[in-house]
């Protein structure tokens, strides 16, 4: 059976979580974190790094301990210490842990004092006010458990698009090995890369069905068949996520492609305009009565309805019909307009990489600047940077930069904003850096206005430059904190500082409707990578499609400008 880096990382996780409600050693705790977090950012898998007798102990996060329960997962598909650790709690109980709001010390009080393990049980305790009186929650927080599970069980059943990926490569690989396959594409809201999937929609293009149906239903992940014809196929993979298979003829695959990318409001919008043209829509083509007038490519289908091609990331109904049709579509953004990365940890914090590692991954990828932005002395838990501390790593950075070539650090930090809209450091020592990223990483629950207030108030601070992941969201674990995005965007202006776009895979924040919003208002944002190693400076691409959702071109992205510009920005600010 072939397990993936994904299915170790989920296990690391369970197991962290598990520790978490456990009450454990923090330590302990962060280092699954960690690993899994390498694991889901690795480019090859574990297996094959295995299989050719790699030290897997090389990777960021991995000693000893932890490379022999890669291996046994590998070999075995169990791991001994996650089955203890739940032979000792209840069933069911990490799955609290996926609703909003809840964290594993609210998880720790609910079983312990209200024997509750199940969401069924909590909505229960919700329903009959018992959570009111229990340490940690009030009214307030039991109205909005009420609420949050209301949506829970949809949400639980999505998957971020990242993990949703080493499935799907691993399978569209594993469809190309057919005789007589052409293409294999994955459409629906995967390849318009929304940040979390519902289900896999693979499209092939083959003349003769039957062979690429019989492949695809032996793979071997395949727990269940839910679906299987002359032509489609739905299954279940043993991860949970759901896959749909579409065999079409090349004559028809770009009206296919086009159908199942969606969405479906992009869609119905579409097919009322072809309607109007006296034209009929459909995933095999475009017809004017009986006769097929388009549909092999994606470009011939938006032709017959007098439309140029629309990138996939656009196709919300959210206006681009219209932008289409006024020839005012975006330019969209791609990877390799991007000049350098502004938002990095090393070791000195919870990085995992050298001040100099970094910067040779970097110029690797190919970029000009990168910038080190550590966590502030507040963060204890990772070791955040105390006046000393900085002053230390400003003064290496200035080193490195005399004898490093073709790469430039910038010296940044990430400084926490603190509960009533202060810096966590210190202005004289702000002053010395290039840029000042700030970031709330404490009072997600304060109140919409003080929140709004708090975060205006650290963007007022003369040495502001951005605001780091804006809504706070992590995807499937906390909503994003309650503030008036608009008012924060307007500021930013204003002031003429910017906004992150978070690339990693379970932030993907600022979100897609306030870049379009940021934008229009002219306000840069920023793709940061957030790298805590060299690999996952690969997060760019994940924050690149969440750009496109947003709408954004090349001139709206901060880190498409060469270094001089840059600097005259970032000057702007401080
Ligand atoms: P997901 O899977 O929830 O993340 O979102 P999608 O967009 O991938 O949705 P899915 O998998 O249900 O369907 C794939 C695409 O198929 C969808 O984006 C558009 C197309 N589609 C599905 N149902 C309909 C429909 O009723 N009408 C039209 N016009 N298109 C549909
Ligand atoms: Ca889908
Ligand atoms: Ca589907």
């Amino acid at each position: 059976m072939p397990i993936h880096n994904a299915d170790i990382a989920a296990i690391f996780d369970e197991i962290a979580d598990l520790l978490e409600i456990d009450e454990a050693n923090p330590f302990r705790i962060r280092a699954y974190r960690n690993a899994s977090r390498t694991l889901q950012g690795l480019g090859e898998e574990a297996k094959t790094l295995l299989e050719q007798g790699e030290d897997l102990t090389k990777l960021p996060g991995i000693g000893k301990d932890l490379a022999g329960k890669i291996a046994e997962i590998v070999e075995s598909g169990r791991c001994l210490a996650l089955e203890k650790l739940r032979k000792a709690s209840a069933p069911g109980l990490t799955e609290l842990l996926k609703i909003p709001g809840l964290g594993p010390r609210r998880v720790h009080a609910l079983y312990h004092e209200l024997d509750i393990h199940t969401p069924e049980q909590l909505l229960r305790a919700a329903r009959d006010a018992r959570l009111r009186h229990l340490a940690g929650f009030g009214e307030k927080s039991e109205a909005r458990i009420l609420e949050t599970m209301a949506t829970h069980v949809q949400q639980t059943t999505r998957i971020k698009r990242a993990l949703a990926a080493q499935y799907a490569q691993a399978l569209v690989e594993y469809l190309q090995q057919v005789g007589g396959v052409k293409q294999v594409t994955v459409a629906g809201s995967y390849r318009r890369c929304r940040e979390t999937v519902g289900d896999l929609d693979i499209l092939v293009s083959a003349e003769h069905s039957a062979p690429v149906m019989d492949h695809f239903v032996a793979y071997d992940e395949i727990i269940e068949v839910l679906a299987k014809g002359h032509t489609r196929a739905t299954v279940i993979l043993r991860s949970g996520l759901q896959v749909d298979v579409r065999v079409v003829r090349q004559a028809s695959y770009g009206a296919a492609l086009y159908y199942f990318t969606g969405s479906k409001a992009h869609n119905i919008a579409i097919r009322r305009r072809a309607q109007q043209r006296g034209l009929k829509i459909n995933e095999y083509g475009v017809y004017r009565k009986e006769k097929q007038i388009a549909g092999e490519t994606e470009v011939s289908v938006f032709e017959a309805v007098g439309l140029p091609w629309i990138a996939p990331e656009l196709r919300e109904n959210r206006g681009e019909i219209e932008a289409a049709e006024a020839g005012t579509l975006p330019q969209l953004v791609g990877l390799a307009d991007l000049k350098g990365d502004l938002h990095a940890h090393t070791r000195a914090t919870d990085g995992h990489n050298t001040l100099r590692e970094m910067a040779a991954a970097a110029r690797a990828h190919g970029w000009s600047y990168l910038a080190i932005t550590e966590h502030s002395r507040r963060l204890t838990m990772v070791h955040g940077l105390d006046e000393k501390r900085l002053l230390k790593q400003i003064d290496e950075i200035n080193r490195l930069n005399d004898e490093l070539s073709g790469i430039i650090l910038l010296k940044g930090i990430e400084v926490d904003i603190l509960d009533d809209g202060r810096l966590d450091l210190p202005d004289r020592l702000l002053a010395k850096l290039d840029l000042v990223i700030g970031a709330v990483h404490s009072q997600f629950h304060l109140s919409r206005a003080k929140q709004t207030e708090r975060i205006l108030k650290a963007m007022d601070h003369p040495h502001f430059t951005m605001l780091a992941h804006p809504s706070g969201r992590l995807l499937q674990e906390r909503e994003p904190y309650d503030v008036d995005m608009p008012r924060i965007i307007r500021q930013a202006r204003q002031r003429g500082c910017f906004l992150e776009i978070n690339a990693q895979p379970d932030r993907l924040d600022l979100i897609d409707t306030y870049c379009q919003l940021a934008k229009e208002e002219g306000v840069l944002l920023c793709i940061n990578s957030d790298a805590h190693s060299t690999g996952d400076f690969d997060n760019l691409a994940h924050g690149i499609g969440q750009a496109r959702r947003g709408w954004l071109e090349k001139r709206d992205v901060l880190n498409t400008r060469p270094l001089r510009q840059l600097r005259t920005l970032l000057k702007g600010t401080m």
